[in-house]
């Protein structure tokens, strides 16, 4: 749509990007930076109606600003590994675990799930499908059971079984908000009580379609847990996802993963040019 209209002037290029970004769910802040690179380039010494040209620079240069990053977190030594997946209800946490749990068992890890979202009896029996689904191991654990002594279990369990990654689920709501930073910071220093800090990996669960709430979620659960990254949801939809390039780049978060559907298989390691692609298309 946007390279096929044709373009006469320059400032009428520059606002049809200015769309596309907005739209893209890039945010304001970074559609005015990437603005201010193409004010800066004389667009004539291009061929000016040659869009996918004009697509390929906008291309190059979101991935100048955006370049893949990655966690240093070492799932491959044969330590405990330790995922707690954190994120607001509805983002897609335990799909994800789900997921997350098939990709490493079809490598050939030995993996246990753990369900710490205990207030509702719903959430543990749709880890259990999955567990069913994927062949995953999952820790039994009864609702309103105390989340971070689920974990201590599921901790204990994981070391007699010689396991190589622990997936932690947890809630994404609570009375108050504040119970939950609570509720997750003490779940965490369980963990960090039977493991080194190098061991633990705090994934942030976004969903594409919240649009820019993304980033007020990602900082709030920066400000009480040490985020390790972040795990883009449902963008099978129309959502660009575009947030989470924000959240990135501002709160220095490296995207890991997406999601982009309800099977098991729906689940991709990020890759930067794919993603900036699929973002302009
Ligand atoms: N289309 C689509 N739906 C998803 C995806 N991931 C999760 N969902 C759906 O989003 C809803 C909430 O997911 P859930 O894992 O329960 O979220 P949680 O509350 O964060 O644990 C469910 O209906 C999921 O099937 C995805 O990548 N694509
Ligand atoms: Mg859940």
């Amino acid at each position: 749509m946007l390279f096929t209209d044709a373009i006469k002037d320059k400032q009428g290029f520059l606002d049809k990007i200015e769309e596309l970004l907005i739209l893209s769910d890039l945010g304001y802040q970074i559609t005015e930076s990437v603005l201010e690179r193409f004010k800066e380039m004389d667009l004539h010494q291009f061929k000016i109606h040659d869009f996918n040209y004009f697509k390929n620079i906008l291309e190059e240069v979101l991935l100048d600003m955006f370049p893949g990053q990655k966690t240093t977190f070492d799932i491959d030594s044969d330590k405990l590994k330790i995922i707690m997946v954190v994120g607001v209800n509805g983002t897609g946490k335990t799909s994800f675990i789900g997921k997350l749990g098939y990709l490493f068992r079809g490598k050939g890890k030995k993996v246990l799930m753990v369900p710490a979202d205990t207030y509702r009896a719903g959430a543990i029996s749709q880890l259990g499908i999955l567990a069913n689904k994927t062949g995953v191991e999952m820790l039994k654990a009864s609702a309103n059971s105390d989340p971070a002594a689920v974990v201590f279990d599921g901790m204990q369990s994981a070391i007699a079984k010689k396991k190589e990654l622990l997936i932690i689920d947890t809630a994404g709501r609570l009375h108050t908000n504040h119970n939950l930073m609570k509720e997750l910071e003490k779940i965490k220093r369980v963990v960090l009580k039977l493991v080194t800090k190098e061991s633990l990996m705090t994934t942030l669960v976004i969903d594409a379609t919240t649009g820019q709430n993304g980033i007020n979620q990602a900082l709030y659960f920066k400000e009480s847990l040490d985020l390790s990254n972040l795990a883009l949801t449902k963008l099978d939809g129309t959502a660009k996802g575009g947030i989470a390039l924000a959240i990135q780049k501002d709160l220095h978060i490296p995207i890991e993963y997406i999601t982009f559907g309800e099977g098991i298989t729906d689940l991709c390691e990020y890759n930067a040019e794919a993603f900036i692609t699929a973002l302009l298309d």
